[in-house]
């Protein structure tokens, strides 16, 4: 896997968009995060997955007795300002310009707590690819040379091979598929391994997921979806992001959010004048 150190970032981004497409799929970042900020967004998670009630959690797959060690907090940016800072990183948006395109939006921001003993996820790949075991549900030909979707995980704790660290299969995002032998995977999966407040961002088309956690303590990632602009979001940012966090929004915020895509319409609304082309004032 590429790493690089956060001030090499904005320097390296062709190398790293090459990576991220045709190359392993995955590059991890050293030092995005500081301590603070880290243990800021830590303390809340930590706070969130004790006192909320149980939520959604993907991917899970057998061990139906183990799901409550796989916490979920979603909407984070209602949860803490270090989510709304997170989110739109400079380097990270200088990266995923070139990745997704210069208005991408954000789809989810979500944190993925393991417990001690928690069972890990099945392989897969993200939304909006989560369900492609269902290929006839797809555009035909569809394939990967462009990307819908960037994940980065923001590590909170050390990701080591005991505690959970997200195992993924290099280079399997060139197939766009879904993973469907997961022994195949297990035994060739490589893990995404760094210190807390290092980030990797990652292809959503490769094949990964979280592993079982073998130590005594929690393992904490925020997970950040970021999709091309025409891409619905997973999280219905529009009606869940409060009023309180929209109304200090940089003008990069309110563009992940959705700010400046303006469809569906109600076209009858609209003034009857030409909306789009070159010589419209779009
Ligand atoms: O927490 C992790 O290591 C990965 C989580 C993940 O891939 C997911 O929930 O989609
Ligand atoms: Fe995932």
């Amino acid at each position: 896997m590429l790493t690089l150190e956060m001030s090499q970032v904005k320097n390296k981004t062709v190398d790293i968009v090459n990576e991220l497409l045709v190359g392993d799929g995955a590059v991890l970042i050293k030092g995005a995060f500081g301590a603070d900020e880290v243990k800021v967004a830590r303390d809340a998670i930590l706070h969130y997955s004790t006192h909320e009630s149980d939520k959604a959690t993907h991917f899970h797959g057998a061990n139906e007795d183990k799901i409550h060690l796989q916490r979920r907090v979603w909407n984070l940016l209602n949860k803490g300002q270090v989510f709304e800072r997170m989110v739109q990183n400079s380097e990270v948006v200088t990266v995923l310009n070139e990745f997704l395109g210069n208005e991408f939006i954000l789809g989810s921001i979500a944190a993925n707590r393991l417990m001690p003993g928690a069972a890990g996820q099945e392989p897969h790949v993200d939304y909006p690819y989560l369900d492609i075991f269902k290929p006839g549900s797809f555009p035909k030909n569809m394939n990967s040379s462009f990307a819908l979707n960037a994940q980065v995980t923001i590590l909170l704790d050390e990701f080591t091979t005991d505690n959970g660290a997200t195992a993924y299969s290099p280079g399997s995002q060139r197939e766009l598929s879904w993973p469907e032998n997961a022994d195949e995977f297990y035994k060739g999966a490589s893990r995404q391994l760094g210190e807390a407040g290092d980030c990797v961002i990652f292809n959503g088309m490769v094949w990964h997921c979280a592993m079982p956690n073998n130590s005594n303590a929690d393992r904490i990632g925020v997970l950040i979806q970021y999709l091309a602009k025409f891409v619905t979001p997973f999280e219905d940012q529009k009606n869940g992001v409060s009023p309180e966090v929209l109304s200090r929004a940089t003008p990069i915020l309110k563009r992940l959010l959705g700010g400046n895509y303006p469809f569906p319409h109600l076209m009858d609304e609209l003034p009857a004048e030409n909306a789009y082309g070159l010589t419209s004032k779009n």
